[in-house]
């Protein structure tokens, strides 16, 4: 049991959280999680997290060069998305932030779907069926309760704890430091303890709620909030992919076997702006970007394949060629996306037309007609 004392005691320092690979590369163990994957899953984690980081980087310099309206970078987060990402299985549900373009990337989503909604060309309808990705949430925190709900459903369905590992489902709601402060979250919280829903909570604790620091936020370190609504928390070094792919591992296999929720924090840093309209210098310290780029997610895994020798310098060479394919594909594929057809808008409100949407349509068309 916990006690005030403990509760009131300063931010724990890092050395609690789960962590599996050190900054400099070593293996590490824990007395509760092991990573349970091979050699080869380890470079496949790589892979992913370095391409996602020239997703990123690509789709940044598409906004600075006037393609994108907005984009939400992901540097410095690719292991706790990747770890995370890697994690489901096919027929996991995932409801995720603005900023999950790792786990999107592992839900197979083009990523000239996620560049086409931050140009407003699309509203990010990527098929939530076939990825079971819902779209992207720019309102904070609502998603959590999307997936509670979800969640929900599933229990309905009869599908946790059957011990088919096909069927039974678990549902991930992503959200950040700053969302736990939302009363929508905390609604989650209670409604996912009481109907012990097959739901964890992956909280990137990325250190800011755009200029807010979490510290402001939180007297007790945010893992500790879960307990107060009756289910575990956990946190995890969320620049270590290893760590976070098992801790999640564990999380998600606890809610299909009917376990009920989890809150995982991944402890991270968010590298770059909040947003491309952000500037981080104003409220953050350089020493504190400089002493986390020492603990970045990427570095680490490259020390340890390049120590043991798991992977040879063509590993690397075909990987930088790939990763230059896919900016080519996102440059030359973003500038070439259609405008939507305006009129198309009054489609997508009901599955069904109603008379009066159609009427607003046909008035539009008119008008659009007369100006042109
Ligand atoms: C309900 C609501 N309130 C405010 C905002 C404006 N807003 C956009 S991002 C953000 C900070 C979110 O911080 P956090 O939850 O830590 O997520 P991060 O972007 O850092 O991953 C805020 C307040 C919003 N989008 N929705």
């Amino acid at each position: 049991m916990t006690s005030l004392d403990d509760y009131l005691a300063p931010m724990p320092s890092e050395a609690e959280m789960v962590q599996l690979l050190t900054p400099e590369g070593e293996r590490v163990s824990h007395p509760d999680y092991t990573f349970a994957g091979t050699d080869n899953q380890i470079l496949g984690l790589y892979r992913d997290m370095h391409l996602v980081r020239r997703l990123d980087r690509e789709a940044t310099a598409l906004q600075r060069h006037g393609e994108l309206g907005l984009w939400p970078p992901l540097l410095g987060q690719e292991a706790a998305q990747i770890g995370a990402g890697r994690a489901l299985r096919t027929q996991d549900f995932v409801f995720p932030t603005y900023r999950e373009h790792g786990v999107a990337w592992c839900r197979g989503v083009d990523p000239l779907k996620l560049l086409a909604l931050y140009r407003g060309v699309d509203q990010g309808t990527w098929d939530p069926t076939t990825t079971r990705l819902a779209p992207y949430t720019i309102v904070i925190g609502a998603q959590t309760l999307h997936a509670v709900g979800y969640a929900l459903g599933v229990l309905h369905d009869g599908a946790v704890g059957t011990g088919d590992s096909n069927r039974d489902t678990a549902v991930v709601a992503h959200l950040g430091d700053g969302a736990t402060s939302q009363g929508d979250v905390n609604e989650a919280f209670v409604f996912a303890a009481s109907f012990q829903t097959p739901v964890v909570f992956f909280c990137q604790n990325n250190h800011f709620a755009i200029s807010e620091p979490t510290e402001r936020q939180s007297r007790i370190p945010l893992y500790h909030r879960a307990e107060g609504f009756g289910f575990p928390g956990v946190r995890v070094d969320g620049n270590d992919v290893l760590a976070v792919h098992a801790v999640m591992s564990a999380a998600l296999q606890r809610a299909r076997e009917g376990g009920g929720p989890t809150f995982v924090e991944a402890y991270t840093y968010r590298m770059g702006a909040h947003t491309t309209s952000d500037d981080a210098t104003r409220y953050r310290l350089s020493e504190d970007v400089e002493h986390w780029k020492l603990k970045d997610p990427l570095a680490r895994v490259e020390a340890y394949v390049r120590r043991r020798g798991l992977a040879g310098e063509e590993f690397f060479e075909s990987l930088a060629a790939e990763a230059d394919a896919l900016g080519v594909k996102m440059r030359e594929g973003c500038k070439a996306l259609p405008d939507p057809d305006p009129a198309a808008l009054f489609d997508r409100v009901f599955v069904e037309q109603t008379d009066e949407l159609a009427a607003q349509q046909a008035a539009f068309l008119q008008r659009a007609g007369a100006a042109r």
